[in-house]
């Protein structure tokens, strides 16, 4: 009897303790100069750059006072990793799940995050998190299954750093100039938004290092000379510890490992992170992809310069195994595939496309319009042609599988739920075969949030349709996002009818906007089903286009404009008339 009481004391105290965290934030312009190389205008919170590291215990209410202070750009603010469950309005990405906030506007996110583990927050408004609004969220577990296994803990960011603004940088990327698609490469790589970041440890201790790549567009390798990394988290799920001497995370993933130091403090260790040169369609003179910290045990030592490594041989995340040993699971009653390609629009520039679907933003944000649609909800056509739209069942289990048609590296960030790596195929492997025998799933798969797809190669997701809200799914390097690679998925619509709702602060954005918040994705809240003045994206090229002949097409109209090849600008009218 005295035991269950305790117990059941025991089984009160997270609700009796938990707190609500506080922030107000006033997103402003200041200026930085991160890598020593150049001062630029940066997008930071109340005057400061970096902005903060939020840290929260879980079970813990985190509650964040949003006002635009930009005098010319919109924003929002979207939480990556945490699964918004019940409350999929504070999810943040604009035209989704909310109206962005115009310069001047004011709401309040307001949630509760029952889930340990690293994650970050960034805008989710076009390219505007690579300004710098962005930076880590920390839930701590001192509950969690390592807790008592280290001393200290530690987060690391990583991310990529340009000296030109995002909006000038994308005009560049997504026009008729760059026709093949090359995304601007970053000027510099940062570890802890600076370089030479100090890290001091004492000797003989256990720290719990959290990583987050908070990067536009590269993956980082990382490692500590003289030590061992035993990774315990990814994404927010724990895994089995497993030893590692170097790490790859892409753009938008986390890890955290522990670090045991030395008994010896007679020496300091560099700790380098080196952008993945893969992702770059060409090397800019000058560029050095490497950042550089310190592992410092003694102050009085000098700081060794990294050693040049021969290849980056990282640790496969596909070999890890969730510390709670879920099984695979089993019987999808939900499978689709998704194909990643690159190709021209009629306006000459170069988009990415699902499915052969470049994401173009709905009229009304898609949770409005299933919110507000009743039964229609379930059919996909309401949300739009060019949102994408998936529609899933209750319980649903979802085999997701994505077919890269495209020779580049993409890590691929589905929200509101982590997804088991059921298989990943090797580089160039064509699309996936259900019926090739030889193919094995992992028994136990690893879980996380944000997954790497190689070159030409394929994966396997899984995840369980057990969170009603709108998510979107997408590549996370952000030159992708602009170019259109995103699904909206619409997770039990009906569900979510019956139980939630939109809080005032966030339709009052809207409608201060004259943004329309009730019907289909083309504002028609009459007849769901007309889609007529839907958003759509530019029509497709001519035929007998081809990004080659746009590259010899633009390079002639440059000719002709110095008077030599005067014909071929009849090319070059042709192709702008036919623009939607
Ligand atoms: C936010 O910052 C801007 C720019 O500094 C300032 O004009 C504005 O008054 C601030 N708003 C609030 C509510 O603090
Ligand atoms: C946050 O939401 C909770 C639960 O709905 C509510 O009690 C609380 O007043 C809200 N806080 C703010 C600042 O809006
Ligand atoms: C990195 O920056 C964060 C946020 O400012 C800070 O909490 C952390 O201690 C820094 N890490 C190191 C190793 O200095
Ligand atoms: C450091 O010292 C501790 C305590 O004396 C010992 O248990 C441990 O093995 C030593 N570690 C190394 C790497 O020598
Ligand atoms: C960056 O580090 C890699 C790996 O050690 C090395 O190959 C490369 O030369 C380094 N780059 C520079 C500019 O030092
Ligand atoms: C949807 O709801 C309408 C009106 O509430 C009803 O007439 C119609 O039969 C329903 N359709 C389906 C497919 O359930
Ligand atoms: C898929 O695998 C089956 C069984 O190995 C094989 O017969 C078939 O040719 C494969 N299909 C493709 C498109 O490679
Ligand atoms: C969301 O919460 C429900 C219980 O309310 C739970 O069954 C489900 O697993 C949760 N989903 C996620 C992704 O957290
Ligand atoms: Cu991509």
């Amino acid at each position: 009897m005295k035991s269950f009481v305790a117990a059941s004391l025991l089984s009160l105290l997270p609700s009796v303790f938990s707190k609500t965290v506080t922030y107000d934030f006033n997103v402003t312009y200041t200026t930085a100069n991160p890598d020593g190389q150049f001062e630029r205008r940066v997008i930071g919170i109340n005057g400061k750059w970096p902005i903060p590291t939020i840290e929260i215990e879980k079970g813990d209410r985190l509650v964040v006072n949003l006002v635009n202070g930009l005098p010319d750009v919109e924003t929002s603010l979207h939480w990556h990793g945490l699964f918004q469950n019940g409350t999929n309005a504070m999810d943040g990405p604009g035209k989704v799940t909310q109206c962005a906030l115009a310069p001047g506007q004011k709401m309040t996110y307001n949630f509760t995050i029952n889930q340990p583990g690293t994650y970050w927050y960034h805008s989710h408004i076009k390219g505007q998190y690579p300004d710098g609004i962005r930076a880590p969220l920390i839930v701590r577990d001192p509950k969690g299954p390592y807790a008592k296994k280290y001393d200290e803990e530690v987060v690391i960011s990583l991310s990529d750093w340009y000296h030109d603004e995002n909006p000038p940088l994308l005009a560049k990327f997504l026009s008729v100039g760059n026709p093949t698609g090359a995304e601007p490469v970053p000027n510099s790589a940062l570890m802890n938004e600076t370089q030479g970041m100090p890290f001091h440890v004492k000797p003989g201790r256990t720290y719990m290092v959290r990583l987050v790549n908070m990067a536009a567009f590269a993956a980082q390798y990382f490692w500590i000379e003289g030590h061992t990394m035993r990774i315990i988290e990814v994404d927010g799920e724990y895994t089995e510890e497993a030893e590692a001497e170097m790490i790859y995370l892409t753009a938008a993933q986390r890890l955290s490992f522990l670090l045991t130091t030395k008994n010896e403090t007679t020496k300091n260790y560099a700790i380098v992170g080196s952008m993945d040169e893969d992702l770059f369609d060409q090397i800019p003179d000058g560029l050095n992809s490497n950042v550089t910290g310190h592992l410092i045990y003694s102050a009085a030592r000098p700081l060794p310069e990294p050693a040049f490594v021969d290849a980056f041989e990282p640790f496969d995340d596909f070999t890890l195994v969730p510390f709670d040993g879920e099984d695979l699971w089993e019987e999808p009653t939900y499978t689709f595939a998704l194909e990643v390609m690159m190709d021209n629009l009629g306006d000459g520039a170069n988009y990415a496309f699902f499915n052969g679907i470049t994401y173009v933003p709905p009229k009304v944000p898609t949770l409005y319009t299933a919110l507000n649609a009743g039964n229609l909800s379930l059919t996909p056509e309401i949300y739009g042609r060019d949102t994408n739209p998936i529609v899933f069942k209750h319980h649903d289990v979802v085999e997701l599988i994505i077919n890269n048609n495209d020779p580049g590296k993409h890590p691929f960030h589905l929200h509101g739920h982590t997804f088991q790596l059921a298989y990943r195929s090797d580089v160039d492997a064509g699309f996936f075969n259900a019926s090739d025998e030889s193919i094995e799933f992992a028994k136990k798969p690893m879980r996380r949030d944000t997954v790497l797809v190689n070159p030409g190669g394929n994966v396997v997701l899984r995840f369980r349709a057990d969170n009603p809200g709108v998510w979107l799914f997408h590549c996370h390097i952000e030159w992708h996002i602009e170019s259109g690679l995103i699904a909206t998925f619409i997770e039990a619509p009906d569900v979510l009818q019956k139980t939630q709702t939109i809080p005032e602060d966030h339709l009052a954005i809207c409608k201060a906007q004259n943004l329309p918040v009730v019907g289909n994705a083309a504002a028609n809240a009459e007849d769901y089903l007309d889609l007529t003045g839907q958003n759509l994206s530019p029509a497709p090229l001519p035929a007998g286009f081809t990004a080659r002949g746009i590259v010899a097409l633009v390079f002639s109209v440059i000719a002709a404009f110095i008077g030599i090849a005067v014909i071929t600008l009849y090319g070059s009218q042709e192709l702008k008339q036919k623009k939607a």
